[in-house]
């Protein structure tokens, strides 16, 4: 058995007949062969500019339908069904000047329907304006010769919404309406009483006939005589009689105008409607327009009111639809508004081992986001915290800042993320405010909106997020605390990327990778030919090797005291390695001195010890040598060297995660691995199973050989 809309499946061929730029977008006419009618049908579409891909439509759809079909967002239409004599072109001529403008406002297309089949060649009546061209009714005739081709009901209902959600990605997940003129009103609320409940998200009109079947409606009359048939077949098309019989309203309201002065006011019988909607307790606003006709002058006066009436609750059946594709999409849709209970890996005293616990995961509050954590990587900075060197360092806490998650829920007002999306925890947020100065200024990363409350370990309103089983509260951190199953961060602290890139590889841009990267290319801007030195060749330490290389520096001299760091180094581009412990000199004076006169253009500090980043310092290149710190030093711990030496031209300069706008930057790097221009596989060494696997990865990183250790829960 082929459903409804296989049998009115739209076939592939379709013609723009013509495209005009108008006040709020574009208008189209497109022809197409519909298997309903079983002739050619021509329609008009109003698109508003920012739906530009569909905007631009043009003769050759095949290539760029499958992005229209792959489109995520439910583009919302309302469809505008004409009165007896027009065409699919006199609602955009009298009523568009209008009426696009106000749906471009709100976002909206307007699909403009013919009114007839046009091109059925067995009908030429073209002397009865209430009967055959200009006058299909919207049903589906049962009796010859209109029933060969006037199946406007089938088109109107079925086949048209199914050729735009299917060919223009428009009005799916049933974001359409329908408004309509005189039969068109008819027609729009027939065809939304009758289709079954939900299929439409509003309906109003104008004008409409509201009870053809009446004896004082000769327009109902006579289609239903030469249609259907007779008069009583009309009463499944007749829309008093509908909402009559009704058990219980099909929509929250329903909007009709006429005009006090409509010279067919006798045909249109609008009380009946009202009577009607009282019986099934339907609101209606019926609203007599004094002194006004029937023409289009009448449409377009309040057209508007009409197109904001559907706005707002085609917008709101959007918001329902796309809420119901995360919750289809979205596996957890069940957990959603309360508490998790989970696995966590907690910091309880500084220098012990995490402690495996069962904690409880709040849901999230206004702007914030509980995300599943997938996978976390371990970075220096945990351990530096956790050994407790951090003065910001907070007891019992749960750490992490590395990690690859997705969203399970939202709190009220998030709009950038979704569940279902695949986001980066960024322990530097970016709040994109027109008052934020750090935001605004291209000079720098560091957005301080939510600085305050995350270096106490807390959610930007004082509060955590974590309890232990006890419900004592457990502190965040940096903004992340991944090392838990499920998390809480800041929307402006979620950086959505794509799901084309693996999130275990994904995570490695929510700190260490990233960071190196952007010390050369944002903070340092290292320019092709420079010569670069650094020290402590980790994660962190190789990305800047790589980033060094990608730059075109011409010499990259890497040191730590670990020499199995070293074949990685050189796999990454460095053209030196040295062991510092192994050296008698100072390293400063082996690379200032012994490998290069003057010393290098860029050094960068990747140890976080104090005593290398002087050392890192004193071998920039007098004159003009610039000295990057990136690690992080113990609590107390400070810099120190010889005025002399910024003197002589040096600039000691620092970088927070590379310099990378979070929100903006993290999804292009990723774009980046995916495209296979930056690969990072080479970070991952080694990988573990379980959040509760993390002590382990401690122990790797204590190990020597390993740059990343990804834990997946
Ligand atoms: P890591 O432990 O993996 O690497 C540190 C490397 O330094 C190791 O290879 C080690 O052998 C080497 N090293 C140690 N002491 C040395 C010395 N005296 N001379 C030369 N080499 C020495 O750490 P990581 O994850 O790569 O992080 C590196 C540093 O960067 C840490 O301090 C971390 O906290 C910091 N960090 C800062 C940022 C930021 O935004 N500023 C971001 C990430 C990490
Ligand atoms: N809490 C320490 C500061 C630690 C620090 O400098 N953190 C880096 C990121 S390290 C990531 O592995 C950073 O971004 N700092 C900027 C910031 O705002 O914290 C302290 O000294 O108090
Ligand atoms: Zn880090």
């Amino acid at each position: 058995m082929t459903t409804t809309e296989e049998a009115h499946a739209p076939s592939p061929s379709h013609v723009i007949l013509s495209t005009q730029r108008v006040d709020g977008g574009i208008y189209h006419r497109i022809k197409h062969p519909s298997s309903s009618t079983g002739v050619h049908m021509t329609f008009g579409l109003f698109v508003p500019s920012r739906y530009a891909d569909i905007a631009s439509i043009d003769a050759t759809m095949d290539e760029s339908r499958t992005t229209r079909r792959g489109r995520k967002d439910n583009v919302p239409v309302m469809f505008w069904l004409s009165g007896l004599t027009c065409d699919d072109t006199n609602f955009a001529q009298k009523a568009g000047p209008r009426a696009f403008p106000a749906a471009s406002r709100e976002g909206i297309c307007i699909v403009m329907p013919d009114t007839s089949p046009r091109d059925d060649p067995s009908i030429h009546n073209v002397d009865e304006y209430d009967l055959g061209i200009g006058a299909g009714f919207y049903v589906d005739a049962t009796t010859a010769p209109y029933s060969a081709h006037y199946r406007m009901y089938s088109y109107v209902a079925h086949e048209l919404p199914t050729f735009l959600a299917d060919v223009l990605g428009i009005g799916r997940n049933g974001c359409r309406s329908l408004c309509g003129h005189s039969m068109g009103g008819h027609g729009a609320l027939t065809i939304s009483l009758r289709g079954p409940r939900g299929s439409w998200a509003a309906v109003s009109a104008l004008a409409p006939i509201c009870h053809p079947t009446s004896p004082g409606c000769a327009w109902g009359r006579r289609a239903f005589d030469a249609y259907l048939g007779g008069v009583e077949a009309g009463r499944e098309h007749d829309a008093a009689v509908l909402l009559g019989k009704l058990a219980e309203p099909p929509f929250d309201e329903i909007l009709v105008d006429y005009g006090t002065n409509d010279e067919f006011l006798t045909y249109l019988e609008p009380m009946s409607l009202v009577d009607a909607a009282r019986v099934c307790g339907q609101a209606l606003t019926c609203n007599a327009r004094d002194g006004y006709d029937h023409s289009y002058h009448f449409v377009s006066s309040f057209v508007e009111n009409h197109v904001m009436f559907h706005g707002a609750r085609l917008r709101k059946r959007q918001a329902e639809a796309s809420a119901a594709s995360c919750a289809l999409s979205n596996p957890y849709a069940t957990t959603a508004g309360r508490p998790i209970e989970c696995m966590a890996m907690v910091a309880r005293a500084p220098k012990m081992p995490l402690c495996l616990e069962t904690v409880i995961v709040d849901p999230p509050r206004a702007g914030e986001v509980r995300v599943k954590v997938i996978c976390n990587a371990l970075c220096h900075t945990d351990v530096y915290t956790l050994d407790g060197l951090d003065p910001e360092g907070l007891f019992p806490s749960i750490l992490g800042h590395e990690a690859g998650c997705i969203v399970e829920s939202v709190g009220e007002g998030v709009t950038s993320v979704r569940p279902g999306d695949h986001v980066i925890p960024c322990y530097t947020p970016q709040c994109c405010k027109p008052s934020c100065v750090f935001c605004q200024s291209p000079k720098t990363n560091l957005c301080p909106e939510i600085r305050g409350t995350q270096g106490r370990g807390l959610m930007p309103d004082g509060t955590t997020r974590f309890k232990d089983k006890d419900g004592k509260p457990i502190y965040h951190f940096m903004g992340c605390s991944t090392m838990c199953e499920y998390s809480v961060i800041a929307e402006i602290s979620c950086a959505k990327i794509s799901k084309d890139l693996p999130l275990e590889k994904a995570c490695l841009f929510g700190c260490g990778v990233t960071t190196g990267l952007g010390a050369v290319w944002n903070t340092c801007k290292v320019e092709p030919n420079s010569t670069v030195a650094v020290f402590g060749l980790g994660a962190v330490g190789l990305a800047v090797v790589q980033g060094a290389k990608m730059a075109g520096a011409s010499r990259i001299i890497g040191v730590d005291i670990n020499p199995d760091k070293f074949p990685p180094a050189l796999a990454l581009g460095a053209t030196d390695t040295i062991d510092s412990s192994s050296l008698d000199v100072p390293v400063q004076s082996h690379i200032a001195g012994t490998m290069t006169q003057w010393g290098v253009d860029y050094t960068f500090d990747c140890t976080g010890n104090v005593h290398v980043m002087r050392a890192s310092l004193e071998c920039a290149h007098r004159g003009w040598g610039t000295s990057c710190i990136i690690g992080v030093a113990a609590s107390g711990h400070e810099i120190c060297t010889r005025p002399f030496q910024l003197v002589t031209g040096r600039t000691w300069k620092g970088t927070a995660f590379g310099g990378f706008k979070s929100r903006r930057d993290v999804p292009r790097l990723v774009q980046q691995c995916i495209d296979g221009t930056l690969p990072v596989d080479h970070f991952i060494t080694h990988t573990f199973d379980g959040v509760g696997c993390t002590n382990d990865a401690i122990d790797a990183l204590h190990g020597g050989s390993c740059l990343r250790a990804v834990v997946r829960y």
